[in-house]
């Protein structure tokens, strides 16, 4: 009986030691970009990156959007190359993240793994999603070590 509680003891000790020493990475915090909006049309998401904020790096965001059909308009994820471009809706130089398919079920999952400002928008309706829809945010990760501050 005394050993089993000792046993108990030591392996309560060895997880506590654990959680203190456990590397910064995984501290990181899964997001679904709008939470129950999911990634939409005319949701305001630099509101909700105000309020889910600071995102620190690696967390990861999940953009989750149904795929196009009849009565479903498409969505995706394009990431612009400078701020420029973000303000404007400039797509030409934009990178494609996740196409009109990849929100589909469990969503499309981004890890922050720079902490460079991320600018994110939806490139359909050549721009319409981005300009009229709201369907763009800026997310510039921390340090994680700043996460605990
Ligand atoms: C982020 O994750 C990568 C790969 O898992 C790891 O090498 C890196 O140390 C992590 N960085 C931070 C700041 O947690
Ligand atoms: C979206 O939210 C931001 C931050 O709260 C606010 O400044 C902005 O005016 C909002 N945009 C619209 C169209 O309501
Ligand atoms: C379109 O997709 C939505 C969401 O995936 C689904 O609920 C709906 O039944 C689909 N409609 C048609 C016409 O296929
Ligand atoms: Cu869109």
């Amino acid at each position: 009986m005394e050993g089993k509680s000792s046993t108990t003891l030591v392996a309560t000790a060895i997880a506590l030691v654990m959680l203190v020493l456990m590397p910064e990475a995984s501290h990181a915090e899964r997001f679904v970009v709008g939470d129950a909006a999911r990634w939409t049309w005319g949701y305001n998401y630099t509101d909700w990156v105000i309020k889910k904020g600071p995102f620190f790096q690696n967390d990861s965001l999940v953009f989750m959007y149904d795929p196009p059909n009849a009565t479903v308009h498409a969505h995706s994820v394009y990431m612009m190359r400078n701020a420029a471009d973000y303000q404007s809706c400039n797509l030409k130089a934009a990178k494609l993240v996740a196409n009109v398919m990849q929100g589909a079920g469990s969503g499309y999952e981004f890890v922050l793994k720079k902490r460079k400002p991320h600018y994110f928008v939806c490139g359909e309706r050549g721009g319409i999603h981005c300009t009229m829809g709201q369907m763009k945010f800026i997310v510039k990760p921390k340090s994680s070590a700043c996460r605990d501050d």
